[in-house]
């Protein structure tokens, strides 16, 4: 009988998977998760990102008791057929549990390409259209002379992109820290974040900012979904003046529809796409009018093979790309961002991250930046590799995000999508 999972085709070569692991480490404080997949070929493994960090136990088991039998066995070249093999296999396809597995195998994928070519991935993508891909990094205080503090520093240090946050009183600021202190005693949760407050301190910021850094920086700021529509028009109406480089996030994705009417209303662009968990969804922001820069999480929307797709229809239509990539990617996916970065015409900014050097120690060739800029690494594949002995000094445990989320509430206790 012809087993069903075996090679649909004569492959190119005898070459075969032989394994499909996954490896959590938490190096910089942060669950991260990886693929890796082995060859018949000894030696010859690759890696890939698959890190949602607040739920990775549900990842781990999708990789390593649904995917990896479907896997093993294969020829690693059919990139996309084992793509849309682990897609339709579930049936009810993507989420972020889902895409998360099929990126980690995606990425390991071509990594085992690239190595087998002797070629940077970003060659096997059609080869560079730059050199080197500028970034944004983040600066959030408790005060607004504390976040320009950090600006300042950051200038000095070669970035042209900052992000500005500010602690707002109570559990709820995000990108800064949060302030113990009660924004309302005589409220029913006094800890409470205020949507009134918030509109009224970010121009406050950013006015200061321009004040004190001058008009040569780019400024960014990351609203993080909290916003109705009509308040998101108010607050992109209010930096107007501080001529932002992008808005981000101002609507939930339950309210992405409405994006198109806030875009249009805005003065300032508009960047979404980290919450994107389908390519349906992350296929509409790019096409639907909604946004300028389009910034998905790719292995939430299923890897290289999904993104570089996302690139191409936004150099169509005029969509930049903003990848994101802060602590909760991993440097394989950092990788996999600076490969489209350097590769696209669509290519905007890079988020990035500095790595601390346990996650170097872990992952060498793990990116650094710099002046502000991340390079592509020339070596063949994502040219990162993997110790896991020191992977397994650095254990995770379950994210904090989920005490974070549980304390972002408004002042009358409800919820807020933090
Ligand atoms: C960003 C994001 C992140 C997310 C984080 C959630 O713009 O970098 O908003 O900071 O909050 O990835 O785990
Ligand atoms: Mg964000």
């Amino acid at each position: 009988m012809i087993e069903t999972f075996d090679q649909p085709w004569e492959a190119v070569s005898d070459l075969r998977i032989t394994g499909v692991r996954a490896i959590v480490t938490a190096p910089g404080g942060i669950p991260l998760v990886v693929v890796r997949i082995d060859t018949s070929e000894p030696g010859l493994y690759g890696l890939g990102c698959a890190t949602f960090t607040q739920r990775w136990k549900a990842v781990v088991t999708v990789i390593e008791e649904h995917l990896a039998r479907l896997l093993v066995g294969r020829y690693p070249g059919d990139i996309e057929d084992l793509g849309r093999l682990a897609r339709f296999s579930a049936y009810w396809r993507e989420g972020p549990v889902g895409n998360n597995a099929i990126s980690g195998v995606d990425q390991a994928l071509w990594d085992i390409l690239g190595k087998r070519a002797g070629l940077p991935v970003h060659e096997l993508l059609g080869g560079k259209v730059r050199a080197a891909a500028d970034t944004y990094t983040h600066a959030g205080g408790a005060t607004v002379e504390e976040t320009l503090d950090q600006a300042e520093a950051f200038i000095e240090a070669g970035w042209r992109h900052v992000r500005l946050q500010v602690s707002q009183l109570g559990r709820g600021s995000y990108g800064a820290p949060s302030l113990v202190g009660m924004t309302d005693a005589g409220a029913p949760y006094p800890h409470g974040w205020q949507v009134s407050e918030y509109l009224r301190r970010t121009p406050e910021l950013f006015a200061a900012a321009r004040a004190r850094l001058g008009d040569q920086v780019e400024l960014l700021h990351d609203v993080h979904s909290r916003l109705s529509p009509k308040q998101a028009v108010t607050l992109a109406r209010s930096l107007e003046d501080y001529r932002l480089f992008f808005l981000e996030d101002v609507l939930a994705p339950e309210l992405w529809d409405q994006l198109p009417g806030v875009r249009a209303a805005s003065p300032v662009p508009i960047a979404v796409g980290e919450l994107a968990t389908s390519m349906t969804d992350a296929t509409r922001l790019v096409l639907g009018g909604g946004v300028d820069l389009i910034r998905c999480h790719i292995s939430a929307i299923g890897g290289l093979s999904a993104a570089r797709k996302l690139a191409a229809a936004a150099e169509l239509v005029g969509v930049r790309t903003a990848w994101h990539s802060p602590g909760d990617t991993s440097p394989i996916g950092a990788a996999a961002n600076i490969a489209l970065d350097v590769t696209s015409a669509a290519f905007g900014i890079q988020e990035c991250h500095v790595y601390p050097e346990p996650v170097h120690e872990v992952f060498p060739g793990t990116p650094r930046v710099v002046n502000g800029w991340w390079y592509p690494n020339d070596e063949p594949g994502w040219g990162i590799a993997i110790d896991e002995e020191a992977a397994a000094r650095y254990p995770a445990e379950l994210s904090g995000h989920d005490a974070w989320a549980a304390g972002v509430r408004g002042i009358d206790g409800g919820l807020i999508a933090p």
